[in-house]
């Protein structure tokens, strides 16, 4: 198994991309894999979770730190950065086993060549230490110098979000304090430097100045170099914001001093060990086929990478940490993609994930509120405090530069059953009913009240229905009875009737409790849930789909005036047609299956698939979740391994419109460790016992991975016909 990925040589256009797939992180920060010479053109950035700035109309998003890995080579008076300068050569690399990323650069000047050799990792150990080790190696004797500080002018979609950046040299380190824009919250960077006492090295260094200038603070080093000897330095890199505590510069100075204390290669290994344990409980090995056991091992260090483990309440953006894009707002992918990848080997983290929309739930009352209904109606794009980031125009018209009217905001209504079928997972996977009386039954019952509060009778008949919605396929806006959406709503009833079933000591708690198992009881029975037709076996989308236009996707594509034009909406290319965006039946089959026959199951599969743009990263796996349930696992494979390889590509889609949307996909990681886990290896629960049941596809020998449920670990083990589900000690 090979555990690093690299790419050769240097094309600026594939740059960003670039930035995504060698992102390193550690749940507080994600750094980009973008060069150390990067300036804000090139997008480099070290993303926080967590904290969230607005500037004037913009839209809200995360903070970029103040780039404090920032690095040049002057030589005879000329900056070197490759976007601009000629190279003999330049790779970079990953280490995703352990989250190091390094780049190996041959720079030409004219008295010779000069290699710059950087290597980096964000601590696992330390979530607010960054350590960079810088090499150069000339290919002559003269005078190099290099300019290596902290860059305040960050790269921002929305910005800038820093109303000002104080920089500073206190003794020996440099810092720089930016203050946002909106609630003036602050954004402490320090760097300390450590020229290693190697002979000869230190006097080579032996020249340092500092300058600051436009929002930097740039140290500027002049080393008297020998041909084919290395000059290496260390930076080690601190950021705190006030929101972590009252002292966030004072801790920040003092962890970089206490790094270079203990030195690089002392932290490096505690970091590396740090992520050998993680690996010990979620390395999944295939035998037969190290294509997709590399993929889907890079997908989960990406979820490793981003998983707030700093945290007892805090959730996932859609795209990690590894930008702005939408928002680094928490959608549904979080609770029905990446939470079962925790639930199975970290609970902890899966508990934290939803703490964070327990503690949102005055946020998410207050949405409900706004739009005048009952209950809890959580934020499409959640942001802190459960603040809902998705603007009422979410999408750039390609034509007219005018933004589009868009109702993610309001009519996706599905996402707070996304948040009671987490809570519900979780209790069900590690039996800890603690997050119930933590908050977790109000939530549920909450979400419930607000699925009551949008049902419709009409008089002509007995069942409820639930009009004007977005299901997950976002390309039909405003439709009534989506069958995901209804029968998700149905699970939220029945979640809410099930705690309220318990028992209660206080009489006032017990009369309103009847009144709501009532209620909730009638709903759960009354509601309409699209079922399979006689003949066909398909279930409608929602009402009206079997009436829009039968065209395929090509044929949809075709009809593009523009190649970032928006398919959905008002009048999107796919909006009057049964193309969609993504998995949504499916969707719903896969969480529901032991409802359907076989047969159906792959009716609805085999329907839905060539109608699907697969437009966002979440619909491939649940095409091959359902393939597996349908026996089919060589169908399931491609769109297996189009998940595990949604980041090791080109990147995706990067444009809505005229909106940038690039970044990792988090979702499509956790979609993929699910098909693995539950798809091929079949696992799931069978009155309360763990079983596996097998559908390997093609070249698969062996499939082996471990779990964790009620508190205990389990090794499972699946051959083409066996499968061993063993209780193991830690
Ligand atoms: O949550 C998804 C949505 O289903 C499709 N558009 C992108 C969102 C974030 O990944």
């Amino acid at each position: 198994m090979n555990w690093n990925i690299e790419e050769l040589g240097y094309q600026p256009e594939k740059a960003t991309g670039l930035g995504n797939k060698f992102l390193i992180g550690n749940g507080y920060m994600g750094i980009r894999g973008t060069l150390e010479e990067s300036k804000k053109d090139q997008f480099p950035a070290v993303n926080l979770s967590g904290i969230y700035d607005q500037v004037g109309n913009g839209w809200r998003e995360p903070l970029n730190a103040p780039n404090g890995l920032f690095t040049r080579l002057l030589i005879e008076g000329k900056e070197y950065c490759l976007s601009e300068k000629e190279h003999k050569a330049h790779t970079m690399e990953l280490d995703y086993r352990h989250g190091i990323f390094r780049r190996e650069t041959v720079f030409e000047a004219a008295k010779g060549t000069v290699t710059l050799k950087t290597e980096r990792f964000a601590s696992m150990v330390d979530k607010h230490l960054i350590a960079l080790k810088v090499t150069l190696v000339p290919s002559y004797d003269g005078e190099i110098e290099v300019i290596t500080g902290i860059d305040g002018e960050v790269w921002d979609i929305n910005g800038p979000h820093y109303d000002s950046v104080l920089t500073g040299v206190t003794g020996e380190l440099i810092g720089a304090v930016a203050t946002t824009h909106e609630k003036q919250d602050k954004v402490a960077v320090y760097e300390a430097l450590e020229i290693p006492s190697v002979a000869g090295q230190e006097a080579a260094i032996a020249e340092q100045s500092t300058k600051e200038k436009d929002r930097t603070v740039l140290r500027h080093l002049k080393l008297q170099v020998t041909a084919e000897k290395s000059y290496t330095f260390f930076k080690y890199i601190s950021i705190y914001t006030s929101l972590d505590t009252a002292a966030f510069q004072e801790e920040g100075k003092q962890l970089v001093l206490e790094a270079k204390k203990r030195g690089y290669e002392a932290l490096l290994k505690e970091h590396k060990n740090n992520w050998e344990k993680k690996w010990s409980r979620s390395e999944v090995e295939i035998e037969g086929d190290d294509e997709a056991m590399e993929a889907l091992n890079y997908s989960l260090y990406h979820l490793h990478s981003i998983a707030p483990r700093h945290s007892k309440s805090l959730s996932i953006a859609a795209r990690g940490l590894s930008g702005q894009t939408y928002k680094g707002a928490v959608f549904w992918d979080t609770e029905m993609f990446m939470l079962d990848f925790f639930l199975f080997t970290e609970p902890e983290v899966a508990k934290t994930l939803l703490k964070y929309r327990i503690d949102t739930l005055k946020g998410a009352k207050a949405k409900a509120g706004d739009y005048g209904f009952c209950g809890a109606f959580y934020a499409w794009e959640s942001q802190e405090g459960g603040y809902d980031a998705c603007s009422d125009y979410n999408v750039t018209d390609v034509f007219t530069g005018r933004p589009m009217r868009t109702y993610f905001k309001d009519k996706q209504i599905h996402i707070s059953t996304a948040v009671v079928y987490g809570i519900m997972r979780y209790i069900e996977f590690t039996g800890d009913k603690e997050l119930l009386s933590e908050g977790g039954a109000e939530t549920i019952i909450e979400c419930a009240k607000f699925y009551y509060s949008l049902l419709i009778k009409r008089v002509k008949d007995e069942k409820y229905e639930l009009y004007d919605v977005i299901g997950p396929d976002e390309y039909h806006e405003r439709v009534n009875n989506n069958a995901y959406t209804n029968r998700m709503v149905k699970f939220t009833f029945e979640a809410a009737i099930k705690l309220l079933e318990e028992e209660t000591e206080n009489k006032a708690e017990a009369a309103e409790k009847t009144l709501l198992l009532e209620s909730f009881r009638d709903a759960a029975l009354h509601l309409y849930i699209p079922q399979p037709d006689e003949k066909t076996g398909i279930i409608e989308q929602f009402d009206g789909y079997e009436q829009l236009e039968d065209v395929s996707v090509e044929a949809v594509k075709g009809r593009l005036l523009h190649e970032k034009e928006y398919w959905g909406g008002a009048y999107g290319v796919a909006s009057h047609t049964k193309v969609i965006k993504q998995a949504d039946v499916v969707t719903m089959m896969n969480l529901f299956s032991s409802e359907y026959d076989m047969e159906i199951l792959y009716k609805n599969w085999a329907y839905y698939e060539p109608r699907t743009e697969h437009g966002s990263s979440l619909s491939a796996c649940m095409y091959s979740m359902v393939a597996c349930k349908c026996n089919m696992p060589d169908q399931a494979y491609p769109f297996f391994l189009k998940s595990a390889k949604a980041d090791l590509g080109d990147g995706g889609k990067q444009w809505a419109g005229l909106i940038y949307i690039g970044g990792t996909h988090p979702a499509a990681s956790g979609g993929a460790y699910m098909t693995a886990v539950e798809g091929f290896a079949g696992l799931k629960l069978e009155n309360g016992e763990l079983k596996a049941e097998p559908r390997l596809p093609k070249g698969w020998k062996h499939l082996k991975f471990k779990v964790q449920y009620l508190g205990e670990l389990y090794q499972v083990t699946v051959t083409k016909d066996k499968a061993e589900v063993e209780k193991i000690r830690d």
